[in-house]
């Protein structure tokens, strides 16, 4: 059983100034309205309802925040969450690139989710999802680079792998790749990035994926060999 597994609802922030407050890791998905985020999220917690997931873009439109620790597995749902115990925040962002998102609420969106990223201290790291089929839009380039700054690391879920057939696979985790590594630090080192595929359909990619969250939330024992989802 995954540490992921314990995710709760915690809340939803519409701004900025509403974050929480507690200073733990935290890991956000970005990506495409319709990427998969709250898809992924679901699947990597073992719940079929604790991110929204819908087939109409657009339907996360707040920052949902789930956290990690600080209620037990068999607790009621409705118990209240003990704070002091929450170990770790996974967060989905709201999708971007939602064309019938109106002019100053798409602002609002990109300022929001621009910030966030930038300046929030306790986002450990990002994990942007994006379509197989087409990575790397100029949209996911804009978010990378508003983040790449950060020096932090980022993981890429090539989501809905399902779609394309094993070449296919292998084309777009090759072309992912050579992306990511054109991007260096001051001193011509490799950022932080890693890529790999995905599918919640198929559970592509599942424990690799649920290995790299948890490690990017430090939910991972050091000495432990662990290759394996707890
Ligand atoms: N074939 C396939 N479909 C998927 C996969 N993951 C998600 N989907 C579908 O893609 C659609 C969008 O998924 P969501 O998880 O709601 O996407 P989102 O990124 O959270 O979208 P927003 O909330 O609008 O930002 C849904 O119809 C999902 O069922 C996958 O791995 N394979
Ligand atoms: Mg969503």
């Amino acid at each position: 059983m995954s540490a992921l597994w314990q995710a709760r609802f915690f809340t939803t922030v519409n701004r900025l100034p509403d974050l929480p407050k507690l200073k733990v890791p935290e890991v956000a998905f970005a990506g495409r309205s319709n990427a998969g985020k709250s898809t992924a999220i679901n699947l990597l917690c073992n719940q079929k309802k604790l991110a929204f997931a819908s087939k109409t873009p657009g339907r996360t439109q707040h920052i949902n925040f789930f956290s990690i620790g600080g209620a037990h597995p068999a607790q009621h749902r409705k118990d209240e969450t003990r704070i002091d115990e929450i170990r770790a925040f996974m967060v989905d962002l709201p999708g971007y690139g939602y064309a019938e998102v109106s002019g100053s609420a798409k602002d609002h969106w990109q300022a929001l989710l621009g910030r966030y990223v930038q300046e929030r201290e306790q986002l450990s790291a990002l994990v942007l999802i994006m379509d197989a089929r087409r990575p790397f839009t100029d949209l996911d380039v804009e978010m990378l680079e508003w983040f790449a700054p950060s020096g932090k690391p980022m993981h890429c879920l090539l989501s809905k792998a399902d779609k394309l057939n094993r070449s296919e696979q292998a084309d777009a985790l090759r072309l992912s790749r050579s992306i990511l590594s054109s991007y260096v630090d001051e001193a011509g080192q490799p950022l932080p990035f890693s890529v790999q595929l995905f599918s919640a359909l198929k559970r592509t990619g599942l424990d690799e994926a649920d290995l790299a969250i948890r490690q990017l939330l430090g939910l991972v024992a050091a000495d432990a060999g662990d290759l394996a989802p707890t």
